[in-house]
């Protein structure tokens, strides 16, 4: 019996022989945990879940609860590995007997460690850039489905935005111009103008999910990059008020994009990079990892996940980028995912994982679901290659109707229209991109 568990979770780790208790096989063997003698942690409870639904309550959990899952144990504890800290988790524990020896872990955001410029932009004028932007670059890769295919090959005008004369709801100003050409590219390092972060994509400004006049699902960089209950300040100035230069006074209007940068790579740096493009150890462990990112995430910019994977390309050894390649898909493989937000969401074909949130695919199997083709990769040794995403006119619901398929493709391949029903992910090929001009 599979143990797969449903994710928004914010730690979730189905038993795994070495770091977790023997799998408990009663009500009470659950309960017990509580008194579980661990090094530097501390079970807090322990219930179990017999009848495979599970209240969250009125939480921001989305949804609010699930129901047919398979009886488990559902324990939440406290880590503290160190003085000072305390580090909360939480495991799903299933029936020894239906336990399926896989180890299912969802991590919760990470703390994103970057400055990002005030509301110079209003909240509804990062839809009409984005409206205009979808507009201007959705016919791109021949199919009219307010997705833009790579936004790679968009190259949106701002100007064509300008206000006329003064500073109106349907235009933009020439400050906010400049904050937005500021962001597209990326921040610098004002010593030596290199760049410390990739900028982000056409199309991850406000993502658009429904026609105009509609409620938009994704608030795109309003909720990441401006702060609604302080307007006055970005969205997590307390990370570098509180954990970066521990001062509650610290103000953010003097941050130095070259000092200040070396400050937070020694001081918190160590502990939060991971960026590490030597996974040579994991490899040589037979490990297999999938990567998949959004092309319109207003979080993490797009172009971070090719950078990265490019970077662990150029570790491989490899005389020919040919080889270097391989070498690297024999174990890691990159799916870029259009129209798909902070790892789930958007106008695009979202679901094809159970792995993570908001994306259950309709079909469970290897070509739909990543964590089975993950699955099938390691004990099978089967490497994914196209796999298919849905669009779904709703998120959540057994009443849900598939809108449109389309295939995901292993970078550095992209897909293209070839012909046929556009709602078919038949009717797409994942194709080399011939040379860097179809870029353009
Ligand atoms: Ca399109």
């Amino acid at each position: 019996m599979r143990t797969y568990l449903p994710p928004a979770l914010a730690v979730l780790i189905t038993l795994c022989a070495g770091i977790s208790p023997p799998a408990p096989a009663s009500s009470k063997e659950c309960r017990d945990l509580v008194g579980l003698k661990l090094d530097h942690a501390t079970v807090k409870s322990a219930e179990p879940i017999e009848d495979g639904v599970l209240h969250l309550g009125e939480t921001n959990h989305t949804p609010n609860g699930y129901s047919g899952l398979p009886a488990f144990c559902r324990v939440q504890g406290l880590s503290t590995p160190v003085p000072g800290s305390e580090i909360g988790f939480e495991v799903w524990l299933p029936r020894a007997q239906n336990w399926t020896r896989r180890m299912h872990m969802v991590g919760n955001g990470a703390y994103s460690s970057r400055i990002y410029y005030a509301q110079i932009v209003p909240n509804e004028k990062l839809l009409l850039i984005s409206r205009a932007v979808v507009a201007s670059c959705d016919r791109l890769d021949g199919v009219a489905d307010g997705v833009i295919n790579d936004p790679r090959r968009c190259h949106f005008d701002l100007q064509s935005l300008r206000c006329p004369k003064e500073d109106g709801p349907s235009c933009l100003a020439p400050a906010q111009i400049e904050a937005m050409s500021r962001m597209y590219a990326g921040p610098k390092d004002v010593r030596t103008k290199k760049s410390i972060y990739t900028g982000y994509t056409f199309g991850s400004e406000g993502v658009v999910a429904g026609e105009e006049g509609e409620s938009d699902a994704l608030p795109g960089w309003s909720a990441y990059w401006s702060n609604p209950k302080r307007p006055t300040e970005p969205q997590r100035a307390d990370f570098f008020r509180y954990w970066v230069f521990d001062d509650p006074h610290w103000d953010w209007w003097k941050f130095n994009w070259g000092s200040d940068i070396d400050v937070i790579d020694h001081k918190i740096g160590t502990v939060f990079n991971a960026a590490s493009p030597n996974l040579r150890e994991f490899e040589s462990h037979h490990g297999k990892m999938i990567m998949f990112m959004g092309w319109q995430d207003p979080v993490g910019a797009a172009d971070e996940a090719i950078n990265y994977y490019d970077a662990v390309e150029a570790t491989a050894s490899g005389t020919s980028q040919a080889q270097r390649l391989k070498q690297t898909q024999d174990f890691l493989r990159l799916y870029m995912v259009p129209g798909m937000a902070h790892c789930a969401g958007g106008p695009g074909a979202t679901h094809f994982s159970t792995a993570t949130r908001d994306s259950e695919p309709p079909v469970s199997d290897a070509q739909n679901d990543m964590a089975i083709a993950l699955e099938e990769w390691v004990e099978h040794g089967v490497a994914p290659h196209r796999l298919i995403a849905t669009k779904f006119d709703k998120e959540h619901g057994s009443d849900r109707h598939i809108v449109f398929q389309r295939p995901l493709c292993v970078y550095p391949q992209v897909a293209r229209y070839q012909g046929g029903p556009t709602n078919s992910a038949s009717s797409f090929a994942c194709v080399e991109i011939q040379n860097a001009l179809e870029l353009r």
